[in-house]
């Protein structure tokens, strides 16, 4: 009778804090045990002169969000955990959205039905509030942080979206009531709408003009007004997407003053600049998204912030829209003007390798924050944590095992995802997930996917412990 369901010999460790070399014993999904020479496993992996990190939690990812506008997100919780489970990644956080007049449970019930009998990884939902009536704000809203949905959205631009700064304040001083952790989508809606009538009214139709209807002030402005709403009501946020220097200085900034303010960066903006929405044809519009990516300068000041402490989180933000479909890229045909292109881009499986090659293989992020960023912040700042997040006893057993010795050139047809391009194609990478474990199963290994669609279990959220004001802050432990 053998020890372990699974163990993972000779594993070099990396987890937010430590590295070491040992064995993983792993039981009912769980980590059991770390340690030398750990008896035998029904299974056993032998991960010999590997890095062995805790799975990737993308914290920010869109999947099956029902749209209002024609298009279509071309990833479900199949394809889109499928995906993530083959680039090292084993839990996400994708987002029920609230339409203008829906009761947030009901946008929470619908998203569990799509959800349901097709992740192949853990998940939970943030919320999206964009109707925060004084019923949403007063019932619904506490009432689902209490059931585990302990985080949520808010967006300072989109019409079907947007918040007030009334609104914003308000539903802010709901979070602090109740423990919940505050994503803010921070750009200028006004000024946004007044740069797209001024260049459409220019003829600049083309997808790069959605790079100018969008700078860097639009951005900066937002997160300067998020972070004094926030400072107000005295309760963290975290400004999602950041795009470049303007607003990294203002988080800096906001940091040095002791706010709690967290930020969150995304691969398109280390890896893609606004050139690559250029041409005058659609072809641009696979890498709009938004903010947009900004310039190499503006690159370095993101990785820069990787390094420095100025993010805490690296998620994909993947929004799933084919290029070549009436229901994606191309939903207002392929005459659109960049005001009718959807925003977003695919990068779910490609997250973690893009960081590891490109950051941890260079030298620029060390093992121990690439850990953090991709995966213990997640958890932490999300109420995950320490059930997902780290590589200890007591821990799912969500691992990921890297191949660093490798050449990989990412093509579109290797991915999973049901998107018909990467904004990545062509790159060279010399690190690609070798092996993704989760709960203890093994969905992906020698370049194969193991799953078995629908065992992907929802995770209820904590409250967590970085969205509670530094003021109201006590640790209590009982026993
Ligand atoms: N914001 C997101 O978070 N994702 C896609 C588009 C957007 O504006
Ligand atoms: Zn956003
Ligand atoms: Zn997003």
């Amino acid at each position: 009778m053998d020890d372990f369901d699974l163990v993972v010999r000779n594993a070099h460790v990396v987890t937010a804090a430590d590295e070491f070399d040992c064995d993983i014993g792993i039981r009912e999904g769980v980590i059991a045990a770390l340690g030398r020479d750990l008896p035998s496993g029904r299974k056993e992996i032998d991960a010999a002169g590997r890095y062995v990190m805790p799975g990737g939690i993308d914290g920010h990812c869109h999947l099956d969000q029902p749209m209002n506008d024609g298009t279509k997100m071309a990833d479900d919780f199949y394809s889109g955990t499928l995906s993530a489970a083959c680039g090292g990644t084993t839990t996400v956080l994708p987002f029920a959205c609230q339409f203008k007049g829906q009761s947030l449970r009901a946008a929470v019930d619908d998203y569990h039905a799509r959800a349901g009998g097709k992740a192949v990884i853990d998940y939970a939902f943030h919320l999206i509030v964009s109707d925060p009536t004084p019923d949403v704000l007063n019932r619904e809203l506490p009432e689902l942080i209490a059931e585990g949905y302990t985080s949520f959205k808010i967006y300072m631009t989109y019409d079907d979206l947007k918040l007030n700064d009334r609104q914003i304040l308000e539903t802010l001083a709901v979070a602090r009531r109740e423990g919940a952790m505050v994503m803010i989508h921070a750009e200028n809606t006004d000024c946004i709408a007044w740069l797209t009538e001024q260049l459409l009214a220019a003829g600049h139709t083309a997808p790069r003009f959605h790079a100018a209807s969008r700078p860097m002030l639009v951005e900066r402005e937002a997160t300067h007004r998020a972070i004094s709403l926030s400072e107000l009501v005295d309760v963290p946020v975290l400004i999602v997407h950041v795009s470049g220097r303007e607003a990294v200085e203002q988080i800096r900034w906001a940091q040095g003053r002791g706010l709690q303010v967290y930020g969150e960066t995304c691969p398109q903006y280390l890896f893609l600049t606004s050139e690559h929405l250029e041409g005058d044809d659609l072809h641009g519009a696979k890498c709009v998204c938004s903010p947009p990516p900004r310039d190499k300068a503006n690159q370095k000041v993101v990785w820069d912030g990787l390094e420095n402490g100025v993010f805490q989180i690296f998620s994909s933000d993947h929004a799933p829209f084919r290029f070549d479909d009436p229901q994606g890229k191309k939903v207002a045909g392929e005459d659109a003007s960049f005001d009718q292109i959807p925003n977003g881009i695919p990068g779910l499986e490609t997250r973690m390798a893009l960081l590891f090659s490109e950051g941890v293989l260079t030298g620029r992020i060390d093992p121990q924050n690439f850990v953090a960023l991709t995966s213990t912040n997640v958890a932490r700042l999300y109420g995950l944590y320490p059930r997902k997040g780290s590589i200890a006893v007591g821990c799912d057993a969500d691992i990921v095992i890297w191949d660093t010795n490798v050449d990989v050139t990412i093509r579109n047809e290797m991915l999973h995802h049901n998107v018909d391009y990467t904004p990545y194609e062509g790159m060279h990478l010399k690190a690609w997930p070798g092996v993704t474990i989760s709960r203890g199963e093994v969905v992906w290994a020698n370049g194969r996917a193991q799953v078995q669609k629908g065992r992907g279990r929802f995770l209820e959220c904590s409250k967590p412990l970085p969205a509670r004001p530094k003021s109201e802050r006590k640790l209590v432990r009982e026993g």
